[in-house]
């Protein structure tokens, strides 16, 4: 009796010891399979993004806008070696013709649909979350240092309308989706962003500037649909590209086409660039040229360098 007493205690003792972390760890448990389901999901949504591969001509293209070589991903370090040896052997190293826009001046700004300007030139607008770099890819394209930019998000908010020497018009449009901006002035902006976009006919394209280290957000994909709905065509702009190791740069190129791949409207080559190390901007130079029917022939570039060095030299010569 004396026995199944002392067992019976110790059961309950060790059923009770159980019992304690058991529940406690119960809540754990749950949270922590909940954590770990998250973490699951992220990572695998990662490793998706990890096991996509990019084909040796997306690295081509991405080497050619000056990101980085090939040689940079084991992967392609063969195809690389082949290709160095090609050119080697043709001996071909025409350098690129360096593209310029002429003289950027800021003419009108506009907080509200009635201070918009009234149509004349032709023109490209730029958009795209709050600090995703728009302004400062203004200034790069252009090489100067007039549009205003600043690291912290909300900046430009209201549309600055500026004159690429009087032969089409930039426009740098206020951030949409920040998060800090009252209820108020985001449907402020919103309104004057749509006005704009949906009644400009003079508008050529709308580029939709996105940080390369995110893709697409969910304010991205709903302005994206606006544009679509409302029949504007519209290209992205994969900014802010130098933050970013090469192959997952190419990683994102694929996922953002597949994002626009049903959207009607949407250019379906992305635009790859850095405002901070210039990769991709003379290329991009070019296609805005192209597209506002102000492409000239390349000795035409050629002779505005030409001229750039020799005010340079003699510049140097007449400090010494
Ligand atoms: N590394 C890097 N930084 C960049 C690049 N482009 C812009 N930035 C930085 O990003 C920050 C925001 O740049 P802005 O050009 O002012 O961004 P925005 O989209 O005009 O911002 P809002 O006017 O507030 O909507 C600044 O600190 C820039 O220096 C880029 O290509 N690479
Ligand atoms: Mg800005």
């Amino acid at each position: 009796m004396q026995i199944y007493y002392r067992l019976a205690s110790l059961v309950s003792r060790s059923t009770l010891l159980k019992l304690k972390p058991t529940t406690s760890s119960f809540c754990q448990f749950g949270s922590l399979t909940k954590a770990t389901t998250e973490s699951t999901k992220q990572l695998s949504n990662r490793q998706k993004f990890k096991q996509l591969q990019p084909s040796p001509r997306l690295y081509e293209k991405l080497e050619n806008l000056g990101f980085g070589a090939l040689l940079r991903t084991k992967r392609y370090a063969a195809v690389y070696k082949q290709k160095e040896r090609k050119k080697q052997e043709k001996g071909d190293s025409v350098p690129e013709t360096k593209y310029s826009l002429p003289l950027l001046s800021f003419f009108a700004g506009a907080k509200v649909p009635s201070s918009i300007p009234p149509e004349s030139l032709d023109e490209i607008a730029f958009v795209g979350r709050s600090n995703v770099g728009k302004s400062s890819l203004l200034n790069s394209l252009a090489e100067t240092t007039i549009v205003r930019t600043s690291d912290k998000p909300g900046l430009t908010q209201q549309l600055n309308f500026f004159n690429v020497g009087k032969l089409f018009h930039m426009v740098d449009m206020p951030g949409y989706g920040f998060a800090f901006a009252d209820e108020q002035d985001r449907v402020k902006w919103r309104d004057l962003m749509e006005t704009y976009i949906s009644t400009r006919k003079t508008l050529k394209r709308v580029f939709v500037v996105i940080d390369a280290r995110h893709g697409l957000k969910v304010a991205d994909k709903e302005f994206l649909n606006m544009l679509n709905s409302k029949r504007v065509k519209f290209q992205i702009v994969l900014t802010k590209c130098d933050l970013v190791v090469l192959p997952d740069l190419a990683r994102r190129i694929m996922v953002v086409e597949d994002d626009i791949k049903q959207m009607r409207n949407a250019v379906k080559s992305v635009v790859v660039v850095s405002s901070k190390t210039s990769a991709g901007i003379n290329q991009f130079r070019k296609e805005i040229l192209f597209l506002m029917n102000h492409l000239k022939p390349r000795e035409f570039y050629e002779a505005i360098e030409e001229k750039k060095i020799e005010k340079q030299t003699k510049k140097k010569s007449d400090k010494h």
